[in-house]
């Protein structure tokens, strides 16, 4: 396959008349300052594939029908309620399916490799299925369907609170004792296609005690290790009545905390804990369209990025599928917070920032080599349409697409392949179908 893009972003910075040839799901050469030949598939503006570091597939099934309240008040704690039942419906087809639609649209949207934070292991019931791995077969199975590139993030979880406390009885499709969980990994090692990984995750502090974190931890060395931690103040306030520490504290002075680790939301941060989260070079998964649904809070950007942290971008609930979207909300909730602008900018392009560092701390969570338009490097490509044609070839493409309106995803190609052509998923109309049927059955 060839390429020819009258802009592209290249590690070395925006170039034009950039003439590009993909070999085997790898970017062969890159030529900048080429001319078109025939048969180049033409574009105009070409970008690297962000990740999106943290998805729960299956809650796609449910988007937009949470937004009601009861006599009441509602919160985060209802609505995981509301989501717990969801969850209980979903057979294995229906996982396949809804998760197949979810990965659609995020390709739809330009992500090319995605984190799935994967809970849904056991039968309604709460037993295992004849084939334990049965939901995360699922799983591949959608990424192989759709041609997402896939962080395979199997999550422990064996607790319902801290304590521990036992769980509850919305969680029995969730848990595993410490050698079944094991076993899970492994048959996850065998069902991973080259571009795939397999890291774990322990849910978070309530469902996973220290010693069960820091034995996964040290069983399962060099991969991606996620968790869920200081989303909401009540597991803030839990946390210090049961431990004495806040929850990033707790886990910054009893995990090896490093790059390999990925701190979901990590939401409530004194600045002490800003800064040693920055300082462990983890990455903070920021799932901002979630966090404003959930009514977690506003993440400390502009100290975190002071500071040096790395973050990536995460879609989570997937109440909405929109990787522009994630890094606008990002930006929006710092202006809200601090009535400032162009908070998460350095200085320069805020667009140009949240992109970049999207990239770079998406690659590092999900164990992924960072897609750069470099030879060698995946062919995870995004092309962008501007419906104005504005001949530019700087950072301001980045700012309009995230934050204008004119640009929009035309083309995208995951590991080489051509998977998004004129904005549609070359398979949308059959998964859509299918995951409809899949929800309408639900409801
Ligand atoms: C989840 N989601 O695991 O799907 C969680 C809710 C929990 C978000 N936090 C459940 N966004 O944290 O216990
Ligand atoms: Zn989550």
């Amino acid at each position: 396959m060839t390429l020819f893009a009258k802009a592209a972003l290249l590690p070395s910075g925006w170039a034009r008349d950039v003439r590009l040839t993909l070999r085997a799901g790898t970017i062969h050469s890159v030529t900048p300052g080429a001319a078109p030949l025939p048969g180049d598939h033409r574009a105009e503006i070409l970008l690297p594939g962000l990740p999106n570091l943290h998805s729960h597939a299956f809650q796609r099934g449910f988007s937009g029908l949470t937004e009601h309240r009861g006599p009441t008040p509602d919160s985060f704690w209802t609505w995981r309620e509301m989501m717990y039942r969801f969850a209980l419906t979903l057979s294995p087809e229906a996982m396949q399916a809804i998760a197949a639609l979810a990965y659609a649209e995020m390709l739809e949207q330009g992500f090319t490799r995605v984190g799935e934070f994967h809970y849904l292991h056991h039968a309604p019931d709460g037993r295992p299925y004849a084939n334990p791995a049965e939901m995360s077969a699922r799983i591949f199975a959608a990424a192989s369907e759709t041609g997402i590139s896939l962080t395979h993030l199997p999550v422990f979880y064996a607790h319902g609170g801290f304590g521990p406390q036992a769980p509850g009885a919305g969680q029995r499709r969730f848990l595993h004792s410490p050698d079944a969980f094991a076993r899970l990994v492994q048959s996850c090692e065998s069902m991973a296609r080259p571009q795939d990984r397999i890291g774990l995750a322990p849910h978070s502090l309530r469902a996973a005690t220290m010693g069960e974190i820091t034995t996964l931890a040290q069983a399962f060395p060099n991969r991606p290790f996620h968790i869920h931690i200081a989303e909401q103040q009540a597991e803030v306030a839990d946390c210090l009545t049961h431990t004495g520490q806040r929850p990033v504290d707790h886990l910054l002075s009893h995990a090896p905390v490093g790059p390999d680790w990925c701190l979901i939301h990590a939401t409530h941060l004194t600045p002490a804990e800003t800064r040693a989260l920055a300082a462990s070079n983890a990455v903070a998964g920021l799932c901002p369209i979630t966090e404003a649904n959930l009514g977690d809070g506003i993440f400390p950007a502009a100290d975190f990025l002071a500071a040096g942290g790395r973050f990536g971008l995460g879609t989570d609930s997937n109440v909405q599928i929109t990787a522009k979207g994630e890094a606008q909300m990002l930006e929006y909730s710092q202006r809200l917070g601090t009535r400032g602008r162009n908070i998460c900018a350095d200085h320069g392009s805020t667009g140009a920032r949240l992109f970049r560092a999207a990239l770079a701390g998406g690659a590092q969570a999900l164990g992924a080599p960072a897609p750069q338009l470099a030879p060698g490097a995946p062919a995870d490509l995004v092309a962008l349409h501007d419906s104005m044609g504005f001949a530019m070839a700087d950072d301001r493409l980045l700012d309009r697409w995230i934050f204008g309106t004119d640009l929009t995803v035309a083309d995208v190609w995951a590991h080489g392949a051509h998977l998004v052509q004129q904005g549609r998923h070359i398979h949308a109309a059959r998964l859509r179908a299918a995951a409809a049927a899949a929800c309408r059955a639900l409801l």
